[in-house]
């Protein structure tokens, strides 16, 4: 079963749902906060009648599918060329800067992510190697990394980096955004590169009630972005009672320094976010709910859905590709795997990834019965080369994917594009 899983090329259709306005046109954040959960009465009463709620065919039906246990051994697919960028581990997201063809990643400490590492819950505050991540910028033609500094940060700043997102304010000067996990919270860093400079210039910190469990950004100008919060609880009982119900408590703001406010919500474990070209398309996964909103901006930024794309497996990091408007997307086949390994300290973590592409069907324009997307599986391995994927960025001038990581030793991995993709 698993070999079949791996080595099918064809395209599935894609369930999509009707567009309904889900958005929530910018309403107040959700104040149900953690204090009224605390008196343990409420919470479980709480976990039982979620419980009851989602005992249903449906619910373990797609559990089965997110979590693989029924997938067997993973067969690894077009994975021939793939090459290890030696040095780096923990690179979970991948942006690349196409007119100077530099990637930019953030890369950490693989075993360390299983002591600190809050999007994951894990919390010990003493743990080693942990606050001290890199800030990588990757030549795609030279094959070559260095480590830039990060000027004005205060050395002793904890540095535990996740999503994040470039803004080119001209074709050199770039405003990078990236979500850093410090132990006195999770913040955004506001970073300014120019290419060809050695450093990269840390500029400010933002840090605001509505984004906290913050995970990915996409950038909308020197100041402004949107941010997905991947929880809604940072730790405790209900923090499980969220992931494993996938209830859809979690939410993508919009930031800007006069006005900040929910733009999307409900959705199950927001997670990774890419845009297209001109920010008119917004492509949000939901972890564990294995699938993407097709978001559309309105002018006061709120986001509207267009489009929902059910996957089979758990989705991260979507990035999109302009050559062939489509969203390349990463994630975890046997999360459960993952997980278990993650529990073992020195254990090296194989966690089978894997990377669809969601096209528009140009069938659909045709026939009203064809399926508006297409998913076509574009790679898979089974975790000794690429562990816990997380996302695949593009570059069609070299024609090579830079694929992240989140817990492996084997950080960032080059892959050439697979042909017909
Ligand atoms: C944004 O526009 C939508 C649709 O016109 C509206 O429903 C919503 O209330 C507006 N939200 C804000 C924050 O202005
Ligand atoms: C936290 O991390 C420290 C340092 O690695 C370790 O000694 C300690 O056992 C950890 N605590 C827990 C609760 O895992
Ligand atoms: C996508 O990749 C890892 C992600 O990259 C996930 O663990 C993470 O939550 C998600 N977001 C980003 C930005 O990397």
């Amino acid at each position: 079963m698993g070999k079949k899983q791996a080595t099918k090329k064809g395209t599935t259709a894609a369930t999509t749902r009707p567009s309904s306005s889900k958005s929530s046109g910018g309403r107040k954040a959700s104040t149900s906060s953690s204090s009224s959960w605390k008196k343990g009465i409420f919470t479980s009463a709480a976990v039982i009648i979620v419980l009851v709620a989602a005992l249903s065919y449906n619910f373990f039906k797609n559990a089965i599918i997110d979590l693989g246990l029924l997938l067997g051994k993973v067969q690894p697919f077009n994975t021939a060329g793939c090459e290890v960028v030696k040095g780096l581990e923990a690179c979970e997201d991948v942006h690349i800067h196409h007119a100077s063809g530099l990637a930019f990643t953030t890369c950490g400490h693989a075993e360390s992510r299983k002591n600190w590492y809050p999007p994951m819950g894990n919390n010990n505050a003493s743990a080693e190697n942990a606050f001290q991540d890199k800030f990588v910028i990757y030549n795609i033609k030279s094959g070559t990394y260095e480590v830039a500094e990060l000027a004005g940060l205060p050395a002793e700043t904890d540095r535990v980096f996740h999503g994040l997102d470039i803004y080119e304010r001209s074709a050199t000067e770039l405003t990078i955004f990236a979500v850093n996990h410090r132990r006195t919270g999770s913040v955004i860093e506001v970073l300014e590169y120019t290419v060809g400079d050695k450093a990269v210039q840390y500029k400010e910190t933002i840090k605001h009630e509505l984004i906290r469990t913050p995970n990915d950004i996409v950038a909308l100008g020197p100041r402004s972005f949107y941010v997905s919060n991947d929880h809604r609880h940072l730790t405790g009982i209900m923090r499980y009672v969220e992931e494993i119900l996938r209830m859809a408590w979690t939410n993508v703001i919009y930031y800007s320094p006069e006005n900040t406010f929910i733009a999307y919500e409900p959705v199950t474990t927001a997670n990774g976010m890419a845009a297209n070209a001109d920010r008119s398309v917004i492509y949000l996964s939901a972890c564990f709910g294995g699938a993407i909103h097709v978001l559309k901006p309105r002018d006061n930024y709120t986001l509207v859905e267009e489009d929902y794309v059910k996957l089979d497996f758990i989705t991260d990091n979507p990035s999109y590709d302009a050559e062939t408007d489509s969203v390349f997307i990463t994630g975890h086949v046997q999360p459960m795997k993952m997980v278990q390994d993650l529990r073992v300290p020195g254990k090296s973590v194989a966690g089978a990834s894997k990377i669809v592409k969601i096209s528009k069907n140009p069938q659909a324009k045709i026939s009203s019965d064809a399926p508006k997307y297409l998913i076509e599986p574009v790679l898979v391995d089974d975790g000794n080369l690429i562990s816990s994927g997380t996302t695949a960025a593009l570059d069609r001038k070299y024609g090579m994917m830079l694929v992240g990581t989140a817990f492996s030793d084997k950080g960032l991995v080059r892959c050439p594009i697979p042909e017909g993709f």
